[in-house]
C-alpha cells in the first residue's frame, strides 16, 4: 500500500528527489539541503519500523558499488580522534595490545586480538555510507562478518541485541555506544571492518574496529569499537534509548 512513499524516500535518499542540489564534497555526495529533506531523513519516524519491514525486507543486501565508484577522500564525521588515554596507549602500538571483549548473553565469552579478527574469513564490500545530516559516501571496507564472531561466542537464547560500546568520550561524559538486533547483527553486509580501501582502518574513521551495516544510517555504525556486550534488552544503559544519538531524539532503527 506504501509502495509510493517507499519510492519516494529512496529517490530522497539518492538525491534525485530534491532538484539539482547536489555537489561533490571530495567525493562525498552531498544527498540535500533542502531542509525538508534533512528532516525526512533525521526523523524517519514518518515510515514506523513496522512500515520499513513491510516494505523492503531488511534482509535484501545493500547495493553494492564498483571500485570507480569509491571516492577518493571518504568523509569522517563525529568523533575522528578519541580524547582518551587508554585508546591513545594502544594507537601508539598500533593497537597490538588492543582486545575486543564480546561478553554478556553468551556460552563462551572471549577477547579477541586484531589479529585474530583478521584471521576470520575476511569480506570486502563496496558500499555506500549514508549520514543522517544529509552526505553519503561510497567506500571500499574489509572485515570479518559479526555473525562468525557470534557463532564462536554463542549467543543464548534470551540475547536479543548486541550493544557496542566506543573508546570515545562524548559530550555529557559518557562514550558513544550503539545497539543492534540480532537480525541486523547476522546480516551477511554487517561487518567488523579493520579496513578501508584496502589500507588498516584510519583512526578518523574508527581504528581499529568499527561496525559497518548495509541497510542503516551512519550513526549506527559505530566506530572504536571495544566491547560487545548481548543482553535481552538495551533500556538499562545510557539514556536508555539505544545509544548515543538515540539518547538525544534520533531513530533507533535507523533503516534506509
Ligand atoms: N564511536 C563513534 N562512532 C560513530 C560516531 C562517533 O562520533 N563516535 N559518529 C557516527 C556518525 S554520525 C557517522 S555519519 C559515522 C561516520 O563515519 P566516518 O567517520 O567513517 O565517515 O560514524 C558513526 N559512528
Ligand atoms: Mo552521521
Amino acid at each position: 500500500m506504501s509502495k509510493p512513499i517507499d519510492a519516494r524516500r529512496r529517490r530522497l535518499i539518492l538525491g534525485l528527489g530534491a532538484g539539482a542540489g547536489s555537489l561533490l564534497l571530495g567525493g562525498c555526495e552531498r544527498i540535500s539541503s533542502d531542509p525538508d529533506t534533512q528532516r525526512v531523513l533525521g526523523s524517519a519516524q514518518w515510515l514506523t519500523r513496522a512500515a520499513q519491514r513491510a516494505l523492503v525486507s531488511r534482509d535484501a543486501l545493500a547495493p553494492q558499488y564498483s571500485l570507480s565508484d569509491i571516492a577518493p577522500v571518504f568523509r569522517a564525521n563525529g568523533t575522528t580522534d578519541p580524547n582518551n588515554p587508554v585508546y591513545q596507549g594502544y594507537a601508539r602500538n598500533q593497537f597490538r595490545d588492543w582486545r575486543l571483549q564480546v561478553d554478556g548473553l553468551v556460552e563462551n565469552p572471549k577477547e579477541f586480538s586484531l589479529d585474530a579478527l583478521r584471521a576470520l574469513r575476511a569480506h570486502t564490500q563496496i558500499t555506500r555510507h549514508d549520514c543522517v545530516e544529509g552526505w553519503s559516501c561510497i567506500g571500499q571496507w574489509t572485515g570479518a562478518q559479526l555473525r562468525d564472531v557470534l557463532a564462536i561466542v554463542l549467543p543464548r537464547p534470551q540475547a536479543r541485541y548486541a550493544m557496542f560500546f566506543c573508546a570515545d568520550p562524548m559530550d555529557g561524559g559518557s562514550n558513544y555506544y550503539e545497539s543492534i538486533d540480532l537480525r541486523t547483527a547476522a546480516h551477511p553486509q554487517t561487518l567488523l571492518a579493520y579496513a578501508l580501501n584496502g589500507e588498516t582502518l584510519p583512526v578518523a574513521y574508527g581504528a581499529p574496529l568499527r561496525l559497518r551495516l548495509g541497510r542503516q544510517l551512519g550513526y549506527k555504525m559505530a566506530k572504536y569499537v571495544m566491547h560487545i556486550q548481548l543482553v535481552d534488552s538495551y533500556r538499562s544503559f545510557g539514556g536508555g534509548q539505544g545509544g548515543y544519538w538515540e539518547d538525544q531524539g534520533y531513530a533507533w532503527y535507523a533503516g534506509i
